[in-house]
């Protein structure tokens, strides 16, 4: 089989992988929902269009969105990750001792029963008994929501079920969720190719939280393969050094504790874009 499958990425920027099959195809009540298996990042969650997930990167975006708000948090005990139905998120956040709860809070189940059933490397601690699922709208959940110590929004690109995610009123209501030294990530798009949704995410971050950071990290399937993330802290981020005991239950493969000392450290034109 000869086919690829691309991805529009912008008017002008196209992704193209070679893939040997599509395993699964189907239309949710929120979006098309695709698994297929690449010849170079292995198997491949795409949501409308757009490329979620591969078994070969994935570690980069799932460390990277959960290791460093929770280490930069002293206790983190209660977690929330709105979106992620894939279950990354969730396995890397319960490879914290510390953490209670971890609670995943997605609009399609479809894509956990997609996640469980195509993915059990990326999905394996759904079942945990730290771990707790609750299929609805992320907004409103978080609006009755209380008592966390850190919500990690992993949602698809601004566009669809994903559009209110990065908005300005969604921030507040985190904000109004997590304790008094709660921190917030979202993940914020590509400077390269996405640079006005990065100024979005920052600014209305910005706008709810005293302390804002962004910070990168490397993802081949995702556009330009340079991606960002938003930090919001409620607290002054003060160094506990907790990252540099080894208190994770299982490795990592991208972040590492001298990452999370530097990973705030941004290229200029990255600097210039958030102002
Ligand atoms: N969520 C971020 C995906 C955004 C990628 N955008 C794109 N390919 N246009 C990933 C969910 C993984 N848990």
């Amino acid at each position: 089989m000869n086919t690829w499958f691309t991805e529009q990425q912008t008017e002008s920027v196209r992704l193209g992988l070679k893939i040997s099959s599509i395993v699964w195809q189907q239309r949710t009540p929120f979006q098309e929902l695709v698994v297929a298996e690449t010849d170079a990042f292995g198997r491949m969650l795409v949501l409308d269009g757009a490329v979620q997930t591969t078994v070969a990167d994935e570690f980069v975006y799932h460390e990277m969105i959960t290791h460093v708000p929770l280490f930069a948090h002293p206790h983190p005990r209660k977690v929330a990750v709105i979106g992620g139905g894939d279950g990354g998120a969730i396995r890397e956040i319960l490879k914290h001792p510390e953490v209670e709860e971890a609670h995943l809070v997605e609009i399609d189940g479809q894509v956990i029963d997609a996640a469980r059933r195509f993915f059990p490397t990326i999905s394996r601690d759904l079942d945990d008994k730290r771990a707790f699922l609750h299929v609805t709208d992320g907004i409103e959940w978080v609006r009755q929501a209380r008592g966390f110590d850190v919500m990690i929004v992993d949602s698809t690109d601004p566009v669809g079920p994903a559009e209110g995610l990065f908005a300005p009123p969604f921030y507040r209501s985190i904000a109004e969720a997590l304790n008094p030294d709660g921190i917030l990530v979202a993940q914020s798009e590509s400077p390269f190719l996405n640079a006005s949704v990065v100024r979005r995410v920052v600014s209305g971050v910005r706008a709810s939280f005293p302390v804002t950071r962004l910070y990168l990290a490397a993802i081949p399937t995702y556009p330009s393969g340079l991606w960002s993330f938003t930090l919001g802290s409620k607290t002054a981020l003060n160094a506990h050094g907790r990252h540099q005991q080894e208190v994770l239950t299982a490795p990592t493969r991208y972040w590492t504790p001298a990452l999370q000392e530097s990973c705030f450290a941004l290229p200029r034109f990255v600097e210039e874009l958030i102002g």
